[in-house]
């Protein structure tokens, strides 16, 4: 059933402060935007919050899963306007009402940043900072210093889209949260379920081993793979920052087919590879209890992995809208995810270009 959306304000006011110890964030990566132009707002005394040494709101605890409107968690959305609102429209006929969540990469590299950001003032969702979100934010510092013509060509893309809003974006990304915390009571009962089991709502990851509060903003921005630093202690990872458009491109090539709508195959929570030097995906080491719902990875596409009983523990939403693919959203409540097509290919990953037309139409001569 619906919930009053009202008692979803509500319950956001009645949240409590809470503060972590500053040392969590001494890993702050050495590119994070200097805090002196702009510090995100305050979101008010009485909610809570995690925050780093400049005040930057780092984790937000949402209300639980029974005070709250149920969520739609979608994945990257990098501009594409239309197929969000089709999305929307098209997770409408599951759930009447609910809070929507977009778990980051909300403007850059797509075709209409405005349009989503109406879409996101319209229908008040609640989002998360992605890396190219970050990027946005150092690119407009930088435009300012530098000049436009330092950026690569699909920032200046974005940019000249979001003219007239600079300012708006520019408080706005810099405001956002690195991660949600909350929990899903699941609305069907299943065997072996916990009737309600904790959330976290991050753009990329979190550290499998260390917990979300001691992971660095780098990694809830930017992990795909990770790796030991230490291969004998494996007693920390880091990031590895990979070759990630090269290996899109190589994908790009082997063009796989659209996968039907619905969540694919689960995983088991099985074969981390603990003994492998080289790197592997931050979640092979992620055994739950809490269920971590990201995009980040187009490459991996939809991805679950859940406990043996089948309750959830990673959902992966990033399908690639804006290189052609589709946009997918996902009911952490109904354990279900929504896709749409993308009405075309956006992005050019050779050139590294927006593609702001689509293919010039042939005319028959
Ligand atoms: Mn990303």
């Amino acid at each position: 059933m619906a919930m009053d959306p009202l008692l979803w304000s509500r319950a956001l006011g009645r949240l409590k402060i809470v503060l972590t110890p500053a040392d969590c964030f001494s890993a702050l990566p050495t590119r994070e935007p200097p805090v002196t132009i702009k510090q995100a707002p305050l979101l008010g005394r009485d909610r809570c919050y995690v925050q780093d040494s400049a005040r930057n709101i780092i984790i937000k605890d949402l209300p639980a899963s029974g005070e709250r409107l149920p969520l739609f968690v979608v994945g990257d959305v990098h501009g594409c306007a239309k197929e969000l609102r089709d999305l929307i429209a098209k997770a409408k006929k599951s759930i009447a009402e609910f809070q929507l969540v977009l778990v980051g990469d909300l403007f850059t590299k797509g075709p209409d940043p405005v349009g989503v950001f109406d879409i996101i003032h319209e229908f008040n969702a609640i989002c998360i900072k992605g890396n190219h979100d970050w990027a946005l934010w150092a690119a407009m510092v930088q435009a300012q210093r530098r000049g436009l013509q330092s950026l690569p060509e699909h920032t200046q893309q974005t940019l000249h889209m979001i003219r007239h809003h600079r300012r708006a974006l520019f408080d706005f990304v810099n405001s956002l949260p690195h991660a949600f915390r909350t929990t899903v009571k699941p609305v069907r009962e299943r065997r072996g379920w916990e009737s309600e089991y904790p959330l976290i709502i991050v753009h990329a990851g979190i550290d499998p081993v260390s917990g979300l509060a001691a992971t660095p903003e780098r990694m809830m921005l930017t992990a795909r793979y990770v790796r030991w630093d230490d291969p004998q202690q494996r007693s920390k990872l880091l990031v590895v920052p990979s070759g990630y458009r090269a290996e899109m491109l190589a994908e790009a090539e082997q063009k796989q087919v659209g996968s039907a709508p619905k969540l694919p195959a689960p995983q088991t929570h099985s074969k981390p590879r603990p003994d492998s030097p080289e790197k592997f995906r931050w979640h092979e080491l992620h055994k739950g209890p809490d269920l971590i719902v990201f995009g980040h990875d187009a490459k991996q596409g939809l991805f679950r992995k859940t406990l043996s009983t089948g309750r959830p523990i990673c959902v992966g939403l990033d399908t690639g809208c804006t290189y052609g693919r589709q946009l997918t959203g996902y009911f952490p409540e109904l354990d279900d995810a929504v896709q749409v097509d993308a009405k075309r290919s956006y992005f050019d990953l050779a050139r590294n270009v927006i593609l702001l037309r689509g293919p010039t139409p042939r005319i028959a001569v």
